[in-house]
């Protein structure tokens, strides 16, 4: 029987979802697209053959002929759209970040947890790209001792109009945030921000650099940089006590012309986390197929808006900020 799956925004991810949901899973179909945007949703309907179109994200939640909802809506939007899954037992598969605002992540779990089972899938991609697994697989091995720390490197092109400094944070971090968190299954206990000078005042979205420790005593580092210019770039090295891992892109070609060598960078991250992504939406389907949930909980997705929050106190206030989290539920 085929997943009948509702996707909610249809900008850029919204469309990638959708590609990736009728070209690369099998098993499921794409019953409804619905945007703010009738011409926008047609457009993605078109390109992805789904059934029908939409401008209404609770009356698609609502419909008896949707299995299943993916949201890729604005940031803003996604705790509330992710309740109303909830409340009609919708399993849901929400893009990152669950909410830029923490008590509203608790608001998802609240429900999640009086509906007394897991539905929620948070759109943490890297922890299905096969170079952190490997990375993961390494450190569990034992290959690099204990971890000591974990340096990451996030850089894109350009930062849209609409972004803001914050967003960097709010945005952009929560995937560091996350797969740090992740790779060394530790809570965070405090984050520092610092700002180079940025004298390019017009452009949206400064440059953030991070200090997090955890509280096993491991340190982390982020540079978010997303007016970086030359490509999107993302870089990680796990450092332990007996060696480092450091993360490959994947490079499919190396041009070999006047004494040099050549590789390209993508111009934004759909090529570089194609494989996650395709990987994630099909354990999320697994999931829902099996009851057996997937990937990032809504647990995951407060953690690390817990993070981000403080990341914005130090921003304005500077300085260590400590990062307190409430009790974990024992659904997750
Ligand atoms: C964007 O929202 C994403 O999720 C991308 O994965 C990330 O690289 C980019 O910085 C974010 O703005």
């Amino acid at each position: 029987m085929s997943i009948r799956i509702g996707l909610i925004g249809a900008g850029i991810m919204g469309a990638d979802h959708a590609r990736i949901l009728s070209l690369e899973i099998p098993g499921v179909t794409l019953q409804q697209i619905c945007d703010a945007d009738a011409a926008r949703a047609r457009s993605v309907a078109e390109t992805s053959g789904a059934r029908d179109v939409g401008t209404n994200p609770l009356a698609l939640i609502a419909d008896k002929s949707i299995d299943a909802v993916l949201i890729a809506s604005p940031d803003h939007t996604h705790a509330d759209l992710t309740k109303a899954c909830i409340a009609q037992g919708k399993p849901v598969l929400c893009e990152k970040p669950l909410s830029p605002d923490s008590t509203e992540c608790l608001d998802v779990i609240a429900a999640e947890v009086k509906s007394g089972r897991r539905l929620v899938q948070i759109g943490f991609m890297r922890r299905f790209d096969p170079a952190y697994v490997e990375m993961k697989q390494t450190l569990a091995k034992g290959a690099i001792g204990p971890a000591l720390m974990m340096h990451n490197f996030h850089r894109n092109v350009s930062a849209p109009a609409s972004f803001t400094g914050q967003m960097s944070i709010t945005n952009s971090a929560p995937h560091e945030f996350d797969i740090a968190r992740f790779m060394l299954d530790a809570d965070y206990e405090s984050i520092s921000v610092f700002c180079p000078e940025f004298r390019d005042s017009g452009k949206t979205g400064a440059p953030v650099f991070m200090v997090l420790k955890t509280r096993t005593g491991q340190l982390v580092n982020v540079e978010i940089n997303n007016n970086a210019a030359y490509g999107y770039d993302v870089r990680g090295e796990l450092v332990g006590e007996k060696g480092s891992v450091f993360l490959r892109s994947p490079i499919n070609s190396e041009l070999h012309v006047n004494l040099q060598t050549i590789t390209t960078y993508p111009a934004d991250w759909r090529p570089r986390f194609a494989e996650a992504y395709r990987l994630q939406n099909c354990a999320w389907v697994k999931s829902i197929e099996t009851g057996h949930p997937a990937g990032a909980s809504a647990w995951d997705g407060y953690a690390a808006s817990l993070v981000a929050e403080a990341g914005i106190a130090s921003l304005a206030l500077g300085g260590e900020v400590k990062i307190s989290s409430a009790a974990k539920p024992s659904l997750y």
